[in-house]
């Protein structure tokens, strides 16, 4: 633990894989320090069943039972269920392995109970293992909607059963204005020992903007007061995985770690890009540091989990130092 690192307590917002491997990285640095914000706004109802997409790939990769190779589901994974749903002409688009099929069960059973969707994750978390506290952005419905050109799509519809070939005009939160934020997540942000706030290399656009649309949120990221570090999600111009670079094209936007400081505004303090980014550092508003941001391995996860520790707590040092001069 170096010593410019922010020890204390962390809050992370994550949806999608690329913003899970960096909440993996985190937990193995801040165990039960770090409290992560999950997008709920792919959650969908499918098949009778509530299916919470980003929650479960940040369980599942917090637990090391991730499928590594797709990206979301588990590994040792068999899909016994799917070819008997296929065989009575059953939807299969939107695939869900034997094993997987377990957690989409007992969240809907218990969703059917009237328990709330952070108390059932909070409990298959403990159940998983996962130090790190786990929670959906709200309790209450969120769903992301994209308005393309083949007309208005849900957003798995959009992102699995079209794989994104649609051009996207408009990006939008169902719910979002009736919805609160989880009220541990307000109670994390205003954390005395609160000490940064990282936004994962997630989708600006799909991943991070849902929780940012929740009432509130926004401005306890703010009034938090304390160092708010994001990671881009494009190396080179090219997103990692995902749509991210397709969907910033078709919004408009260069696919630059530039445009994702610019999309983020005044909330962040510094963004962390890529090597091949270097040269965002001189035309971007708040401060660029440059590391190597690929994470194949779970080393690189760690890794980058640590020079955002490291960075924020910089930040912290030259805000801290700013306010005094300030005479605040
Ligand atoms: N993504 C796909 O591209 N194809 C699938 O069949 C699929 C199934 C699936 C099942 C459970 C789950 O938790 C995620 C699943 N995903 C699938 C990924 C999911 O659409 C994305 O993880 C998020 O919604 C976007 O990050």
């Amino acid at each position: 633990m170096s010593a410019s690192r922010s020890t204390g307590r962390v809050v992370a917002l994550c949806g999608g894989v690329g913003g899970a491997k960096l909440a993996y990285g985190l937990q193995h640095i801040l165990g039960s320090d770090l409290t992560l914000v999950v997008n709920t706004g792919d959650d969908f109802d499918h098949l009778g069943l509530r299916i919470s997409p980003d929650i479960d790939t940040v369980l599942y990769t917090l637990s090391g039972l991730a499928n590594r190779e797709l990206g979301w589901g588990r590994q040792d994974e068999s899909w016994n269920f799917m070819q008997a749903l296929a065989a009575l002409g059953g939807e299969t688009w939107f695939q869900l392995g034997d094993r997987d099929l377990a957690i989409h069960v007992e969240r809907t059973r218990r969703l059917q109970t009237g328990e709330t969707l952070s108390a059932i994750t909070a409990s298959i978390a403990a159940r998983l293992g996962i130090q790190a506290r786990v929670l959906p952005m709200s309790d209450h419905p969120v769903r992301t909607v994209v308005a393309t050109s083949e007309g208005v799509l849900p957003f798995q519809r959009y992102f699995v059963e079209r794989r994104c070939a649609p051009v996207v005009n408009k990006i939008s939160f169902d719910g979002a204005a009736k919805a609160r934020a989880c009220s541990q997540v307000l109670s994390a942000l205003h954390d005395p020992d609160l000490r940064a706030i990282i936004i994962c290399p997630s989708n600006p656009y799909l991943s991070v903007d849902p929780i940012l649309s929740v009432p509130g949120m926004r401005l306890a990221i703010e009034n938090a007061a304390v160092p708010v570090v994001a990671v881009s999600p494009i190396i080179g111009g090219k997103a990692v995985k995902g749509p991210t670079d397709k969907i910033m094209a078709e919004l408009g936007v260069p696919a630059t770690s530039r445009a994702i400081a610019e999309h983020y505004g005044e909330l962040i303090h510094g963004l962390i890009v890529d090597h091949a980014d270097e040269e965002d550092r001189k035309t971007t508003r708040c401060t660029v540091h440059a590391a190597a941001s690929l994470m194949k391995t779970d080393e690189d996860r760690i890794r980058l989990a640590g020079v955002a520790l490291d960075f924020a707590g910089n930040l912290a040092t030259d805000i801290a130092v700013a306010a005094r001069r300030r005479g605040r």
